[in-house]
């Protein structure tokens, strides 16, 4: 099994670089931000409760988020591999994962960190959000929240993989394709 996590702060681009990579290595996707709108969209009781903190620009309680992906997992257990996106967010997340991981013999490979500016992070979720009808796009303020939650929770699950080794930093910035060909020279190297 050969597992990735895409990281990176909110509009980095892990959703864009996502639909790709799995399409060219034949990856699971797995997405919390997608199953929590998901949950959302059929109005159940996790979707309900995920949406109060998702309009708030906050993180979804780790028991929740870690709830589904043992789920997910369980479900696709015959995957060749997976990509997570947006999921670790926390360090108990990444704790979690590796626990998951370990119940199938296997365990995060790598972990390619997108790196954007603040600005330009800002720029381009505002500009998702006249589009996108996503609430947590639409407004600044929740914005920002979105990515002071991410200094404050988030980046620290880099650290917990640096400590292994396993994380390799990507510029974010630039056209989709060249951020594409960056990622796939990485995960190539990796597969050997
Ligand atoms: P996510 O769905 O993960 O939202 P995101 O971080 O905004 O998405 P992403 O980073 O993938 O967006 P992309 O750059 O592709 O999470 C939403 C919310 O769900 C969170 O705030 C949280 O509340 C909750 N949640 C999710 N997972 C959780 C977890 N594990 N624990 C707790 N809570 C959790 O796209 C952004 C825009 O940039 C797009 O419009 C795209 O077209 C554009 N773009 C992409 N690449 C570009 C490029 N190279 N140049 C210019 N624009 C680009």
């Amino acid at each position: 099994m050969f597992n990735l996590i895409l990281f990176g702060p909110p509009g980095s681009g892990k959703g864009t670089q996502s639909e790709k990579l799995i399409a060219k290595y034949g990856l699971k996707h797995l997405s919390t931000g997608d199953l929590l709108r998901s949950e959302i969209a059929q109005q159940t009781k996790l979707g309900l409760e995920a949406k109060s903190f998702i309009d708030k620009g906050e993180l979804v309680p780790d028991a929740v988020v870690i709830g589904m992906i043992k789920s997910a997992l369980e479900a696709n257990s015959s995957a060749k591999g997976f990509l997570f996106d947006g999921f670790p967010r926390t360090q108990a997340q990444a704790v979690a994962l590796d626990e998951l991981l370990a119940e199938y013999q296997a365990e995060i490979n790598v972990v390619l960190a997108l790196e954007v500016t603040e600005e330009e992070l800002v720029k381009r979720l505002l500009n998702r959000g006249l589009t996108s009808g996503r609430t947590d796009d639409a407004d600044e303020t929740v914005v920002r929240a979105r990515i002071v939650e991410y200094h404050k929770k988030t980046s620290v699950v880099a650290d917990h993989y640096r400590k292994f080794d396993k994380v390799v930093t990507i510029a974010g910035e630039g056209s989709v394709d060249t951020i594409f060909g960056a990622l796939s020279a990485e995960i190539d190297k990796k597969l050997g």
